[in-house]
């Protein structure tokens, strides 16, 4: 079993190592400030979470996931951003995945919903802190991204 690949853009980035797990302002591998968020990202984003009822949504971070086929994501909850009241917003692209949720509690009944290329999820409110996870990413291969899957996760983390 892998996990995904990871990597950031926007004013902070979430980066998991030997000291831990945080948002950082660099980019501890190069140094440097993460790329910004393209702008007709922050829009889709934006926009995503006002359908789904966030009206106030300002998204500084976007974590990059990138999975291969034997990636899987083991149940977590999103939890070291500050303000609970802020959906994330998540964007699926190439292989289709199995996405786990679970309830607030790691052992509880589990949903599995299948996210496939074009999903956005937006999630937030009572369920903001659920655990959940991928379980499985569908052998396939896609035009834009192969054997992989891309999936986004925006937040305001700060
Ligand atoms: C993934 N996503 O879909 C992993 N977290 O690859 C997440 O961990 C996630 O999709 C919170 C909300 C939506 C998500
Ligand atoms: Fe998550």
């Amino acid at each position: 079993m892998m996990s995904a690949e990871i990597t950031n853009c926007g004013r902070v980035g979430w980066h998991s190592d030997r000291q831990g797990y945080r948002y950082t302002e660099l980019d501890p591998l190069t140094g440097q400030s993460w790329p910004a968020m393209p702008i007709c990202l922050q829009t889709l984003a934006v926009s995503a979470a006002l359908k789904a009822g966030y009206q106030a949504f300002t998204p500084d971070v976007c974590l990059i996931n990138r999975y291969s086929i034997d990636s899987k994501m083991g149940l977590h909850q999103d939890r070291d951003e500050r303000d609970f009241t802020q959906p994330i917003v998540s964007v699926s692209l190439g292989l289709s995945a199995n996405f786990v949720f679970a309830g607030s509690q790691r052992n509880g009944p589990r949903q599995h919903i299948l996210l496939e290329h074009g999903d956005v999820l937006v999630w937030g409110g009572q369920l903001r802190k659920n655990y959940h996870g991928i379980s499985k990413v569908l052998p396939g291969d896609d035009p834009l991204t192969g054997q992989h899957r891309i999936n986004l996760t925006f937040r305001q983390a700060l």
